[in-house]
């Protein structure tokens, strides 16, 4: 296989939807002077672990494009649990992508404790040999579920997978109190963001200083 050819227009989606997504961003602050989106991140999955995930979930090289769906991956971080599905919504209505599949972990959180929204598309990317629709996976979450997910993947990388059963609990009551900090956050949502708008506004005045 070879990687460079075949994560090409990997490398091209990342890009391009990078741009697309702190783009929104960028229009809401213009606009609203907030945004529901805090910030934007992409990768192209490592080779290491695309062949590490197809050998775990037995796929066929030739089937990699169709069967693994978050070679091409966005993540999208939100302040609030109520954006995730606000952002989710507009992802909905763009044309510019095709919606293949969504994977609510917000209101059904995986086993592990993870929450987060997926959202699988199918993205027209121009190559030297004309179109290719390739997939994409945007992971839509809150702060607070992206510090969670982020721990928990090193922790699951640094025991190979096996984390210990005191770790594991410790990291389950982590994510209930990630959720609650969500929650309570949410009820304060319309005071924290009229505080944020004053703040934006005297950063404006100082910038024209
Ligand atoms: P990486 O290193 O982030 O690329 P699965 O069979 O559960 O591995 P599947 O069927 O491809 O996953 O789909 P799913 O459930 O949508 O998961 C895809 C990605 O979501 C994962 O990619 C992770 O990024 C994230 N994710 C899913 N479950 C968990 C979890 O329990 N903890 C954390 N921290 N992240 C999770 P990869 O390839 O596993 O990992």
């Amino acid at each position: 296989m070879n990687w460079e050819v075949f994560l090409a227009p990997y490398n091209q989606v990342v890009d391009e939807l990078k741009v697309k997504l702190k783009g929104m961003r960028a229009q809401f602050e213009y606009e609203l002077e907030q945004s529901p989106i805090e910030f934007v991140t992409g990768r192209v999955k490592p080779t290491s672990s695309i062949v590490e995930k197809a050998r775990r979930k037995g796929i066929n090289p030739e089937d990699l494009e169709e069967e693994l769906q978050d070679i091409a991956g966005l993540r999208v971080v939100c302040q609030f649990v109520d954006d995730i599905y606000f952002v989710a919504d507009m992802l909905k209505h763009r044309h510019d992508f095709e919606i293949v599949e969504e994977k609510d972990y917000v209101s059904d959180k995986k086993d592990s404790g993870y929450r987060s929204y997926h959202v699988i598309i199918r993205y027209p990317v121009e190559t030297i040999h004309g179109e290719k629709k390739v997939l994409a996976e945007i992971q839509i979450r809150t702060l607070a579920m992206n510090f969670w997910a982020t721990n928990e993947h090193s922790l699951n990388y640094k025991y190979a997978g096996k984390i210990p059963a005191d770790v594991k609990a410790r990291l389950k009551r982590a994510g209930e109190a990630a959720f609650r900090l969500d929650e309570e956050m949410s009820k304060i949502k319309n005071e924290i963001q009229e505080a944020q708008k004053v703040f934006n506004r005297k950063d404006d005045e100082n910038d024209k200083k």
